[in-house]
């Protein structure tokens, strides 16, 4: 996978060179490019922005600047997204899907935001797909940090990258669709509070079946979307004693929460 990020700002992108996603770059599993947006820029002072039609306060990143660049960028075609408050919000499934592209252009604007033509024109081609997204509803100053998320919860996705892929399987909002149950190591008593004793009793089955039960019961006290959005079909009786413990029955096929 090749992975090019365009910004104002490339040093705010020199995380990638650091931990796992720094790994993956060195063993060729991803190619990671950052370009400074002002590179096709093409006056003396580098300008990448304007005032705003229609007045307001702040200016706005030029369309001509950010279409030479993707132009290059894009000449073989690929997947541009381009992080946005107004965007899509960011899941685990888009990353997965992600995670099976051959070639990811990420716009990081900033100032108010890139001209809306921009992420339009390149929409109309058919070599590539655009996706405006966004990393949660709050407002940052530009996309830097939502491409730095969005490169290391797709990277950690590639083949080859985790030793073992069944982790991803029951991490939070992985394929199970469930949290993340909670994790203990050494020593076995910290500040009078002692581990779990079925981790400790080498019973494989019995740990498998409390994590699965922990996972359960967390999602079901956090987070009732997701276990909305489980398919009945996947959870066995244990499964749905847990839940029913939590307020959660099945009626006509469907996961419900009493009360609702
Ligand atoms: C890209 C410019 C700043 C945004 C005027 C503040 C994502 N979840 C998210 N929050 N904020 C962003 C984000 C913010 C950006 C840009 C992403 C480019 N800004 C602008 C509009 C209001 N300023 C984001 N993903």
């Amino acid at each position: 996978m090749r992975i090019d990020v365009v910004s104002i700002f490339p040093d705010y992108l020199s995380p990638l060179e650091l931990s796992l996603v720094g790994k993956a770059r060195t063993s060729g599993l991803v190619d990671v490019r950052v370009h400074d947006l002002r590179d096709w820029a093409t006056d003396r002072h580098r300008t990448v922005d304007d005032t705003p039609f229609g007045g307001g306060a702040g200016m706005v990143m030029r369309p001509d600047v950010w279409g030479t660049a993707l132009d290059d960028v894009l000449a073989d075609g690929g997947h541009l997204l381009v992080p946005t408050p107004s965007g899509t919000p960011l899941t685990q499934r888009t990353a997965e899907a992600l995670a099976h592209e051959p070639h990811l252009v990420i716009a990081c604007g900033r100032y108010e935001g890139i001209d809306a033509r921009v992420a339009a024109h390149y929409a109309t081609r058919p070599d590539v797909t655009v996706t405006e997204y966004s990393i949660g509803d709050y407002v940052l100053n530009g996309g830097e940090v939502a491409a730095l998320v969005l490169v290391e919860a797709v990277v950690r996705l590639l083949p080859g990258f985790v030793g073992n892929p069944e982790s991803l399987v029951e991490e939070s909002h992985g394929a199970a669709g469930l949290l993340e149950y909670p994790v203990y190591t050494k020593p076995p008593v910290w500040a009078d509070l002692e581990v779990p004793e079925v981790l400790l009793s080498g019973h494989h089955g019995r740990i498998a079946r409390w994590r699965r039960d922990e996972a359960l019961a967390r999602t079901a006290s956090l987070r009732s979307d997701l276990v909305a959005a489980l398919d009945v079909a996947d959870l066995d009786a244990r499964d749905l004693e847990v839940l029913a413990e939590h307020g959660w029955t099945v009626l006509d096929g469907e996961l419900s929460l009493r009360g609702t």
